[in-house]
């Protein structure tokens, strides 16, 4: 890849200013701002942008619809998961700690980090590992927040790559993880904990023209990140699950050894019982799978025969280089497919938006679709039962009803 096309990836600087107002209107308890995004009727009566799952702690997503209006997903569409209420942090005294195997030890400010580093947009896009947990369930039902298939959404960040932080730190010999912890008091008997999660150092330190390996970011689609997205500051890990872009992030530990938080330990794992050895054994999840929606129409909307429009969203495998090339969708529970088309070009770590037009007569069909990245993946026509849901990526089946 050239110089030129690399930088395709990357978004022309844009200085950030820092307003003081921007920041006062985004540092209020974001229960409040939370609760008012999600339950006031818009003006011209519109539909409330996000369903919730639930208040405290926030747990909501966007319509399927309104999801892929956008390639970058606006803010107030992009899906919510935390596990306690959002904390509210002070701009002006929080400090980011760089800690563990590293020579200098680095405490550094809000200030500091837009200024004293270089900052970079990036876009990637940020997936539970619970998505579709709704159609996991339906083959055992799982506990967790019932995500249908809006736990996604694409974004530009803006931020610090972490390898210019651990470099800055002087990383030392025998670190190979990179800790991340939140400001946030999630309950768990018996106490209260922090979310954190962890990376490889080889993943953090991964960083090219084209991607930074992680990112610490302090602006979400060209905004102070709102408090339910992590404000002041997250991480961001391109090709991760959603749960190592650790929110309200207050400390980086770099550590010969992953992450003891129970969120790396205990949950983001694909396991069949609640077993000590099962959770010792199996692999923290770290990238996530090749995926494929369709959303729209959907299984409530009245169509008529004829010619219906589909739309929706691919997903290439979380991996360097990984984009979707084909997605192909069949209006016969998967006898016959036909290739979809695409409205924008396609980037590793990114969704991209797909269309297709097909021809139906009245009466009920089902819609499957799946998606091909640029390694020949092809996403699974079925996927194992796991104890918490997670991962799903089977075909995606929707069965609607054409009228005359
Ligand atoms: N501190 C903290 N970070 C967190 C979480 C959290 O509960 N606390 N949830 C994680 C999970 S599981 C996901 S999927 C993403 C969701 O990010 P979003 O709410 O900005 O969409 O944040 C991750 N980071
Ligand atoms: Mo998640």
């Amino acid at each position: 890849m050239t110089h030129d096309e690399a930088n395709r990836y990357l978004l022309p600087r844009r200085e950030f200013l820092w307003r003081s107002g921007a920041a006062a209107g985004t540092f209020m308890s974001l229960g409040t701002a939370f609760s008012r995004a999600a339950h006031q009727a818009p003006p011209d009566g519109a539909q409330s942008p996000l369903i919730v799952h639930s208040e405290q702690p926030p747990n909501a997503e966007p319509r399927l619809d309104q999801l892929v209006r956008d390639w970058i997903t606006p803010v107030e569409r992009f899906y919510i998961r935390s596990h306690a209420p959002s904390p509210v942090l002070d701009p002006q005294t929080f400090e980011l700690s760089i800690e563990g195997l590293v020579r200098r030890p680095l405490k550094i400010k809000l200030a500091q980090l837009r200024h004293d580093f270089s900052n970079r947009s990036v876009i990637a896009t940020l997936t539970c590992a619970g998505n579709r947990r709704e159609e996991h369930s339906r083959i055992q039902p799982v506990a967790g927040v019932p995500w249908g298939a809006g736990a996604i959404g694409n974004a530009r960040w803006r931020g610090v790559p972490v390898a210019e932080l651990l470099r800055a730190a002087g990383v030392r010999e025998g670190a190979q993880h990179v800790w991340f912890e939140g400001a946030d008091q999630v309950q768990r008997e018996p106490g209260v904990i922090s979310f954190g999660g962890s990376i490889p150092l080889d993943k953090a330190m991964r960083t090219s023209d084209r991607m930074p390996g992680a990112l610490i970011v302090h602006q979400m689609n060209g905004q102070p990140l709102t408090a339910d997205h992590g404000f002041p500051i997250r991480s961001v890990v391109p090709g991760y699950i959603g749960a190592r872009s650790v929110k309200w992030l207050r400390r980086i530990v770099v550590s010969d050894r992953p992450s003891g938080n129970h969120y790396m330990a205990r949950a983001y794992k694909v396991v069949t019982a609640d077993a000590d050895a099962q959770w010792r054994q199996a692999e923290a999840i770290g990238t996530f799978p090749i995926n494929a929606v369709l959303a729209v129409p959907s299984r409530e909307s009245s169509l008529t025969a004829g010619r219906v429009e589909l739309q929706g969203y691919a997903l290439p495998r979380g991996e360097p280089g990984r984009t979707i090339t084909q997605v192909e969708v069949s209006s016969d529970g998967g006898n016959q497919w036909s290739h979809a088309g695409f409205t924008e070009p396609a980037r590793p770590f990114c969704w991209r938006l797909w269309s297709a037009t097909v021809n139906l007569p009245a009466g009920t069909h089902e819609i499957v679709i799946r998606a091909t990245d640029s390694s020949g993946h092809v996403q699974p026509q079925r996927v194992a039962w796991n104890l918490k849901g997670y991962l799903f990526n089977a075909w995606h089946r929707t069965t609607i009803s054409v009228g005359t």
